[in-house]
């Protein structure tokens, strides 16, 4: 099968996927796009105009970072999700925590002055709480076995990593079982090699040039 990742270069949502291919040793092309000007054959394939879209064998195409990792994993033996039912249906529902938690982490990014960065920090924070009591031994969310869910969360964690250095909320001195998830993670090659090699560099910058509160201390 021949697979085409749609995506926006800083996108944590197409980055799980990328990591999904990257751990299972698909190969696959990965075609970069503008979002405030994407190409005319944009919208034909993402009704909800957003990244990541999966073209597969070129006239085939999916949307959705959840319904295309479950779709990958699928079509590409060993299995990341966990096999049994229960187990896989409590890792969906935390999977969909976390997009909502990279929300968060968005309007953090965004919020224009102290009071509505403190604000999107706690509600992040809270957050995290939930994620620190789902955590067990690890290293990963299920265990021993890395999963769908460690695909999942690794971009939120990554940038999240990137946000402490510059500007340090001890969120993960709050919450020691997810900065231990987040070291794994990190450490992962799939991980590692899942973002351009310029990360760091476009994320601060990008942010940065948002101009909200938290984009002076990533400048
Ligand atoms: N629920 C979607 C979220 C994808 C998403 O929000 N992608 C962003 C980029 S990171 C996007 O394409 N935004 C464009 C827009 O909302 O117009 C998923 O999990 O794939």
């Amino acid at each position: 099968m021949a697979y085409q990742l749609i995506s926006f270069v800083l996108c944590p949502f197409v980055q799980r996927s990328v990591i999904t291919l990257k751990e299972k040793r698909v190969p696959f092309e990965i075609t970069y796009i503008d979002l405030q000007n994407p190409p005319e054959w944009f919208p034909a394939i993402s009704p909800m105009g957003k990244v990541p879209v999966l073209r597969v064998d070129q006239d085939r195409v999916l949307f959705e970072s959840a319904v295309i990792n479950e779709y990958l994993d699928e079509t590409n033996p060993p299995p990341l999700h966990p096999q049994d039912p229960w187990r896989r249906a409590h890792n969906r529902a935390w999977i969909e925590f976390g997009s909502n938690l990279i929300g968060r982490q968005y309007r953090m990014l965004m919020a224009l002055d102290e009071d509505g960065f403190i604000q999107e920090r706690d509600g992040l924070l809270a957050d995290l709480r939930y994620v620190e009591q789902q955590l067990g031994e690890g290293p990963f969310f299920n265990g021993a076995a890395f999963s769908l869910t460690d695909t999942a969360y690794a971009p939120l964690l990554m940038r999240l990593d990137l946000i402490e250095r510059r500007h340090p909320q001890g969120l993960f001195a709050q919450t020691p079982k997810v900065g231990a998830w987040r070291d794994a993670l990190l450490a992962r090659p799939a991980v590692r090699g899942s973002v351009v090699t310029d990360f760091q560099e476009r994320f601060n910058a990008y942010f940065a040039e948002q101009g909200g509160y938290l984009g002076k201390y990533l400048a």
